[in-house]
């Protein structure tokens, strides 16, 4: 028995793999295995000798059952460490820089414009950029046979004959997400909306989808001071220039009243457009005071509150601060301009880094 159990035991140990173990089993416990065979000789024992020879056996078979189950595991262990030596991965070593991405202008701006606009305290609100007519038109005071509707090439989603749903355009501005947040937030209120828009233009300063940051805030007391003050501050730290000069020149949107369209103070030197200084204006967005009924349309009572709005397109952001003469390169997906103007993924701006370093 003890010869038996040494043979066993060693071949266990000495086993190479699964295949090599699953062998020396069969030899030792299968069904024909050496063990098997010499517990049926137990029949042909006296029953002193079946009384010391059974236990035996059958603590010898269990032993060998452990050895081999314990012998798995200690394979699968070392397999598994194997795996894991050829697998293993530094996780410390540099980037890559060959085949590098790098982060659109456009998203770098948002992310500038939203850090700005979060400072003073003013959320980010989203929503569909596909909505009702209502939503983009007639809730902000633009309605059926309006000439902005006309002015502002809008794309119609198709409609089945039949279909009386209301029907939907891609958003022409990111204003429905303001009349939504209103309805959902009710006042006071201080939001951004960035995003993408679609009109059906196209030319160097047109694309049929483009890219827009509005603002709104809303409170008692809500002035045209506090938004020539917003947006000072804005102007400021996005092209980084203390004090830049701005210009408020009266305008008109069916959606404020009243309404400006804001300059700010530049000059071109050698045909280079230099923000901040000289006597040029360049005319950068438009803005005003949100008229009642777009204010009644979101549910917010107009006697009771107020508050300014304003809209700047993303793109020609970004092609001011950036010095990016056409729109069109912005969405053509070319990798060499997106090398040459796009910014390091680890570049992210804040405020107190310097947006644009
Ligand atoms: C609500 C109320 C008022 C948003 C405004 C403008 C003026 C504007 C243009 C700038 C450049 C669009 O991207 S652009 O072509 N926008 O001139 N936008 S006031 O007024 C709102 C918006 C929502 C509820």
């Amino acid at each position: 028995m003890d010869d038996l159990r040494d043979k066993y035991i060693t071949a266990i140990a000495d086993a190479a793999d699964e295949a090599a173990l699953e062998d020396i089993r069969v030899q030792a416990v299968g069904k024909k295995g050496e063990i098997s065979l010499k517990m049926r000789e137990l029949g042909k024992m006296s029953a002193e000798e079946r009384q010391t020879a059974g236990p035996a056996l059958n603590a010898l078979k269990d032993e060998i059952n452990s050895a081999i189950a314990a012998k798995r595991a200690a394979l699968a262990d070392a397999a598994l460490d194997e795996r894991l030596r050829g697998e293993w991965l530094d996780v410390t070593l540099p980037a890559r820089h060959r085949r590098r991405g790098t982060v659109h202008p456009v998203s770098q701006v948002t992310e500038e414009v939203t850090a700005i606009f979060a400072d003073m305290g003013f959320a980010v609100a989203e929503g569909p950029r596909i909505d009702t007519d209502w939503y983009n038109f007639d809730a902000l005071n633009i309605p059926t046979h309006h000439p902005a509707r006309a002015e502002m090439d809008t794309f119609y989603m198709h409609r089945a004959e039949g279909d009386d749903r209301p029907p939907h355009v891609l958003r022409t501005h990111t204003s429905p997400v303001q009349i939504r947040t209103m309805e959902a937030r009710g006042a006071p209120l201080r939001i951004i909306c960035p995003g993408g828009v679609y009109r059906a233009d196209y030319d160097q300063t047109h694309t049929p989808m483009f890219h827009q940051v509005e603002g709104l805030a809303i409170d008692r007391d809500i002035s045209m001071a506090n938004l020539k003050w917003v947006l000072e501050e804005f102007f400021a730290a996005f092209f980084e220039v203390d004090g830049i000069k701005t210009r408020f020149r009266a305008s008109h949107f069916p959606f404020t009243e009243p309404s400006a369209e804001v300059d700010i103070q530049c000059s071109w030197v050698n045909g280079q457009l230099r923000i901040g200084e000289g006597d040029d204006w360049m005319e950068v967005l438009g803005s005003g005071m949100v008229h009642p009924k777009v204010l009644a349309a979101g549910g917010i009572d107009p006697d009771e509150w107020q508050g300014f709005a304003f809209g700047i397109g993303i793109d020609r952001l970004a092609m001011l601060k950036y010095g990016i003469p056409d729109l069109r390169a912005f969405f053509d997906s070319d990798l060499r301009w997106l090398r040459h103007y796009g910014f390091s993924a680890l570049d992210v701006p804040t405020l107190h880094g310097g947006l644009s370093r």
